[in-house]
C-alpha cells in the first residue's frame, strides 16, 4: 500500500542532548512539501562530523537526527519535484546545489547558498522540520538526517544515481569518500610527481590518499597518532607513514626534513587547530598548498605566523571535496562502478541500524574506518 501523502511512523536515532548515546525512537515523518523528497534510507555510514555533534565540538540545536552519508530509495515526492521519482536510487546531499545562486553559478564554488552548514539551523529550506517524536519537533542535520528509516530532504539536496549501484557501498560517496578524494583532485589539484602529506588517516583522510594517488603523486606521507591506521593507508597508496608521537620535535619539522624543504600539498583531515597549523607549516615555501578538510572545532580561533603565507604558501579549505554535488555525485557513482576507485577498503564494519551506538564507539576507539549501517 502506498504511503505517499501520509505521515510515516518509523525508527530513528534521536540525539536529545550532547554527550549522550543516540536513542532509537519511534518518530513521525511528515510527507514531503512542495519541492521536497521523502527517502527510505537503505544504508548510512557514520562520519566523524556526526560524532562532532555528539561530543559538542560542533554546536548544533537539539534534539536532532544526525547522519549525512547515506543512500536510499525515493518513497514519495512533493509537488513540483521533477528530477527524482518514487523508486529511484538516490544519495542525499549535505551540500545542496540549487544551480541558481552565485556560488552555484561560479565555476569553482560548491558551497551553495542554500546550505545549512554555515548557519546550522537544523531545518529544511522552508524553515521547518518534518520530524516529530513524543510530540516534539526534531531538528534535521545539514538538510540530510540519515539515521532514520525515512527522511525528507529538499529537491536540491538529493542526487539520482545508477539503478544498479550497490547502496551499501556508494553511501560513502555521500560524504567521506567524495570529501577526501575531491580535496586532493579538485581543491588542492594535486599534480603528477608531487609530494603530499595527509594528516589524519580516517575514512576521509584515506580518501585523500586515494585522490593523491589517482592524481599521480610520487610520495604520499600519512600522518596519524594511531599506528594501526598505517597498513590500510599503505594499501591505498601512502608511500610512508609517520606518528608524531615518535618524535621529539614538531611533526612539521620532521616533514620538512624528510622532504628537503616541505611538501607540495598537505591536508588536515582531523579537525584540530594545532594540526591545521602544522599542515600549513609542512608545505614548501614559495608554492606549497595546504587544505583544511577537518571540521574546525566550534568557537576556537587560530593564531599563526602570517609569514607562512607571505612566503608563498596557500591555505585553503572546502566542504564536500569542492564537488558541485548534484552534478558530481551521479558521476562519482558511475566511476565507482567502472572500478576507477575502490570503496571496500574503507568499510571495516557493517552493523544493523539498531547497533548505531556501537558504530560510534568503534569510531571513537580508532578501531573502524567506516561502519555502514543497514536498515
Ligand atoms: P576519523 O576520526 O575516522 O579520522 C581522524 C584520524 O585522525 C584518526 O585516524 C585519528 O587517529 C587521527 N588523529 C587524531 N588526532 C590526531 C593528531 N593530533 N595528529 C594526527 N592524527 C590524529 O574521522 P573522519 O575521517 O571521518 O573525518 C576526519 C575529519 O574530516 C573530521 O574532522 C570530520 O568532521 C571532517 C569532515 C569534513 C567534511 C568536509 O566536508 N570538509 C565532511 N565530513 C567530515
Ligand atoms: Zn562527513
Ligand atoms: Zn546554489
Amino acid at each position: 500500500m502506498s504511503t505517499a501523502g501520509q505521515v510515516i511512523r518509523c525508527r530513528a536515532a534521536v540525539l536529545w542532548e550532547p554527550k549522550k548515546p543516540l536513542s532509537i525512537e519511534e518518530v513521525e515523518v511528515a510527507p514531503p512539501k512542495a519541492l521536497e523528497v521523502r527517502i527510505k534510507i537503505v544504508n548510512s555510514g557514520i562520519c566523524r562530523s556526526d560524532d562532532h555533534v555528539v561530543s559538542g565540538t560542533l554546536k548544533f540545536p537539539f534534539p536532532v537526527i544526525l547522519g549525512h552519508e547515506a543512500a536510499g530509495i525515493v518513497e514519495s515526492i512533493g509537488e513540483g519535484v521533477t528530477t527524482v521519482k518514487p523508486g529511484d536510487k538516490v544519495i542525499p546531499l549535505f551540500t545542496p546545489q540549487c544551480g541558481k545562486c552565485r556560488v552555484c553559478k561560479h565555476p569553482e564554488g560548491n558551497l551553495c547558498l542554500k546550505n545549512d552548514i554555515e548557519a546550522l539551523n537544523g531545518v529544511l529550506q522552508d524553515g521547518t522540520s518534518r520530524f516529530t517524536c513524543r510530540g516534539q519537533a526534531i531538528h534535521h542535520f545539514l538538510g540530510t538526517s540519515t539515521f532514520t528509516e525515512f527522511t525528507v530532504v529538499d529537491e536540491d539536496s538529493v542526487a539520482r544515481i545508477d539503478a544498479a549501484a550497490p547502496l551499501e557501498k556508494v553511501c560513502l560517496i555521500g560524504c567521506g569518500f567524495s570529501t577526501g578524494y575531491g580535496s586532493a583532485i579538485r581543491v588542492a589539484k594535486v599534480t603528477p610527481g608531487s609530494t603530499c602529506a595527509v594528516f589524519g588517516l580516517g575514512g576521509v583522510g584515506l580518501s585523500v590518499v586515494v585522490g593523491c594517488r589517482a592524481a599521480g603523486a610520487a610520495r604520499i606521507i600519512g600522518v596519524d597518532i594511531n599506528k594501526d591506521k598505517f597498513a590500510k593507508a599503505k594499501e591505498l597508496g601512502a608511500t610512508e607513514c609517520v606518528n608524531p608521537r615518535d618524535f621529539e620535535k614538531p611533526i612539521q619539522e620532521v616533514l620538512v626534513e624528510m622532504t628537503g624543504g616541505g611538501v607540495d600539498f598537505s591536508f588536515e583531515v582531523i579537525g584540530r587547530l594545532d594540526t591545521m597549523e602544522a599542515a600549513l607549516a609542512s608545505c614548501h615555501m614559495g608554492y606549497g598548498v595546504s587544505v583544511v578538510v577537518g571540521v574546525p572545532p566550534g568557537a576556537q580561533k587560530l593564531t599563526f605566523d602570517p609569514i607562512l603565507l607571505f612566503n608563498g604558501r596557500t591555505w585553503k579549505g572546502a566542504v564536500f571535496g569542492g564537488w558541485k554535488s548534484r552534478d558530481s555525485v551521479p558521476k562519482l557513482v558511475s566511476d565507482f562502478m567502472a572500478k576507477k576507485f575502490p570503496l571496500d577498503p574503507l568499510i571495516t564494519h557493517v552493523l544493523p541500524f539498531s547497533q548505531i551506538n556501537e558504530g560510534f564507539d568503534l569510531l571513537r576507539a580508532g578501531k573502524s574506518i567506516r561502519t555502514v549501517l543497514t536498515f
